[in-house]
C-alpha cells in the first residue's frame, strides 16, 4: 500500500528551543526525507495554546503545560512526505521522554527535569485531522 503524502504539525517547544535542539530535531526530519514547507521561531501565546492543545483542557496538566509553552520561543514547523503524521511520531517517540526509546527524539534528548510539565522537546500531529487543525493555528493562511 502507498503511504498517501500528508503534512504534519510539528513544534520543538521551549525546553528543545532553549537547549539548542532545533537544528537536531529539523536534522532528524530531513535525514527521514521529509521535506521542510514552513518554519516560523515564535513564543506563542495562549490563545493559540488554548486552541493548541484544546483536547487537554480540564486535564490537571494543561495549565502548566500551557505555561511551559509560553515560557519562551518555541521553532514551529510544517513537514511534508509520505506517511509523515505517523512517521514523525516514531521519530519522537513515547510521551513519557524517560520512558521513550533510544534512537527517538524523546528518547536520545529528552528528560524530566523535576517540573510538574512533562518536557519532552516537540510536539506532533496526531492525525490528519489534527494536523489540518494545528496547521491552520501556527500557520494561517498556509
Ligand atoms: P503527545 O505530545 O505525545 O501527543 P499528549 O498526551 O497529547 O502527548 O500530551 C500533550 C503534552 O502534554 C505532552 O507532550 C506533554 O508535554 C504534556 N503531558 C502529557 N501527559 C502529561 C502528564 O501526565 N503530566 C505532565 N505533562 C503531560
Ligand atoms: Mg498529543
Amino acid at each position: 500500500m502507498t503511504e498517501q503524502l500528508e503534512r504534519s504539525l510539528v513544534l520543538v517547544k521551549p525546553d528543545g528551543f532553549a537547549r539548542g535542539l532545533t537544528g537536531e530535531v529539523l536534522r532528524r526530519i530531513e535525514a527521514k526525507g521529509y521535506r521542510l514547507v514552513a518554519l516560523r521561531v515564535l513564543v506563542p501565546g495562549v490563545e493559540e495554546l488554548h486552541r493548541h492543545y484544546a483536547e487537554h483542557e480540564g486535564k490537571p496538566f494543561f495549565e502548566p503545560l500551557v505555561e511551559f509553552m509560553m515560557s519562551g520561543p518555541v521553532t514551529a514547523a510544517v513537514i511534508e512526505g509520505q506517511g509523515c503524521i505517523p512517521g514523525f511520531r516514531s521519530l519522537a517517540g513515547t510521551t513519557n521522554p524517560t520512558e521513550a526509546a533510544p534512537g527517538t527524539i524523546r528518547g536520545d534528548l529528552g528528560r524530566d527535569w523535576g517540573t510538574t510539565v512533562q518536557q519532552n522537546i516537540v510536539h506532533g500531529s496526531d492525525s490528519p485531522e489534527s494536523a489540518a487543525r494545528e496547521i491552520a493555528i501556527w500557520f494561517p493562511g498556509l
